[in-house]
């Protein structure tokens, strides 16, 4: 064993009722939760992306390496650089012929396009960078483990804590998105993961009608 510090855990000891209850309300809560495109221009005070970012920082993550970056981005002069370029890249998968067929049938449902407005309208961009590998302060390298998992629950805890306070987000991966450690001046070993457009949903904003897998489509329960 270890000789590193202890630190007492006692997450609270629910009773059944209002376990059940909790984890109705919270399902509910998520459920209605939906990817958005059609953003209001209205302001979202930094302390509020300052939280949401706090929270996803308490993911769990491989030998505890929090192997992420977040870059939030409210400069409109800087916003408009990343609308044009990703605008860029997406118009050469969707007009240029570099979207296979199959994907662009897949993605039909959803009505995207290459033109994404969106990214100049929202009050913050905020680019989530995957650590490939930790920098010591000598230069030398920190092995991270598990680096795409661990950035990906990070994503969902983001996510999570928007929607609890009421602001709207999209999972945008402009592909590819190399433009992005360009003209964020990132470091190598950081790669660009997920760029999450934050605001509030438009008045007029409308989703897809999309339904969510039934509970047996997503899970196998094996009791004994
Ligand atoms: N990155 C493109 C295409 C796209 C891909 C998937 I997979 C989506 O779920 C949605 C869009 C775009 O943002 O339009």
């Amino acid at each position: 064993m270890s000789d590193r510090p202890r630190v007492p855990y006692r997450p609270p000891r629910l009773d059944p009722d209002t376990m059940q209850a909790r984890a109705q309300a919270f399902y509910a809560h998520m459920d209605g939760r939906r990817s958005v495109r059609d953003f209001s221009d209205d302001p979202v005070p930094r302390s509020l992306i300052e939280a949401a970012i706090r929270t996803a920082s308490t993911a769990p993550s491989g030998a505890h390496m929090q192997p992420w970056t977040f870059v939030a981005v409210s400069d409109p002069a800087l916003k408009r650089q990343i609308r044009i370029a990703a605008e860029e890249e997406e118009y050469r998968s969707y007009e240029g012929g570099r979207m296979p067929e199959a994907w662009r049938e897949a993605l039909a449902p959803l009505g995207t396009d290459w033109r994404k407005p969106y990214l100049e309208t929202v009050p913050w961009i905020v680019v989530l960078f995957a650590q490939k590998h930790g920098l010591r302060a000598d230069g030398s390298h920190r092995t991270h483990y598990y680096v795409k998992e661990s950035v990906g629950i990070a994503a969902g805890l983001f996510i999570a804590a928007l929607h609890e306070m009421g602001l709207a987000t999209l999972t945008h991966t402009p592909s590819p998105m190399t433009f992005l450690s360009r003209l964020l001046d990132r470091p190598k070993h950081e790669q660009p993961f997920i760029l999450f457009p934050v605001g509030f949903a438009a008045d007029d904003a409308t989703v897809p009608d999309l339904a969510r897998k039934a509970l047996d489509e997503v899970a196998v329960f094996r009791e004994g």
